[in-house]
């Protein structure tokens, strides 16, 4: 029988249209081999350097209305450190996809080729950190350095290239075209919002970076206005990432242009079941609305 759920992108063949996002249990490979045993279609690596970071001191996640608030600094053990971690992945069902981040394009593109060297199916550039000095969003604004970065990592490897966009810009079609035409294969919206809070009786920032990357259902119908908004200017996939908890939002992102759906938050609330449960959600709504395959819900929310 067919599957109605199975879905490509990019090349990459995924059981269901479910996927880790960076970030959480992207860690260890145990980890993330946990995760596509309880039935994510794919898993994104935490973000990895060229060299290790220790990340900022704590406190750096707080939970907020609707969300989690995090100014984690990008800890992490560098991508050499990360091999051992990548064997665990060898013989598993879902493709792997490395989160990667750097300071230049030659940075980049050191650390795009040895996580292929190590086994990546598939390479998340993260240029949208919104608290990072010099990398993260700040490359994510900037078409130019954008273009360069994206253009030198698909000079040194094969893999597809996705590219995660920040919605900490005045227009994010214009940043999702300038990633397209350096050679993106698919593009990620979105990563955190930029956010804070400030704890009332000492008057004091909460995170000890002052400000954060808000997730989680608060910023839900932010990220489907930016999938709706980068599917219409981009002819590459689209990967929804933005307070997905259920197989509803899950089915939202799709109808504004989302080929996948990362998953991040709701694991922290709901555990790794969350894949499992929103990927049977998707196959309900399909055979009950008479749909073959998952893939023709995509767009379908821009045909009003
Ligand atoms: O590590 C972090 O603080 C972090 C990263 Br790299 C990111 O891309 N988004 C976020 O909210 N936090």
């Amino acid at each position: 029988m067919e599957n109605r759920i199975a879905t490509e992108i990019a090349g990459l063949k995924l059981t269901n249209p479910t996927m880790l996002a960076s970030g959480i249990l992207g860690y260890t490979g145990l980890s993330l081999k946990s995760v596509i045993e309880a039935g994510a279609g794919a898993v994104v690596t935490k973000s990895l350097g060229l060299e290790p970071r220790t990340g900022y001191p704590n406190p750096t996640v707080v939970q907020v209305d609707c969300g989690l608030l995090n100014a984690m600094g990008l800890p992490n053990p560098g991508i050499s450190h990360f091999k051992e971690e990548m064997k665990e992945l060898k013989n598993v069902e879902a493709p792997t996809i490395v989160s990667i981040y750097g300071f230049s394009s030659e940075e980049f593109a050191k650390v795009a080729e040895t996580a292929v060297t190590m086994g990546a199916d598939a390479l998340e550039l993260n240029v949208s950190c919104p608290h990072i000095k010099k990398a993260g969003a700040e490359i994510g604004c900037d078409p130019l350095l954008l273009m360069e970065i994206v253009k030198e990592v698909k000079k040194h490897v094969n893999v597809p290239v996705i590219v995660k966009l920040t919605p900490n810009v005045a227009n994010i079609s214009e940043i999702a075209k300038a990633a397209e035409e350096a050679g993106a294969d698919a593009i990620t919206a979105i990563n955190t919002v930029k956010a804070m809070s400030i704890e009332t009786e000492t008057g004091r920032p909460i995170l000890a970076n002052k400000f954060g990357g808000l997730s989680g259902p608060a910023i839900k119908p932010i990220a489907v206005r930016c999938v709706y908004d980068v599917y219409r200017s981009v002819d590459v996939p689209v990967i929804g990432c933005g307070g997905i908890t259920c197989w509803q939002d899950a089915v939202e992102f799709m109808l504004a242009g989302a080929s996948a759906v990362q998953i991040g938050t709701a694991v922290a609330f709901k555990g790794v079941g969350v894949f499992s449960s929103v990927a049977k959600g998707i196959d309900m709504y399909l055979k009950r609305k008479g749909f073959k395959n998952v893939k023709e819900l995509v767009g379908l929310a821009h045909k009003f």
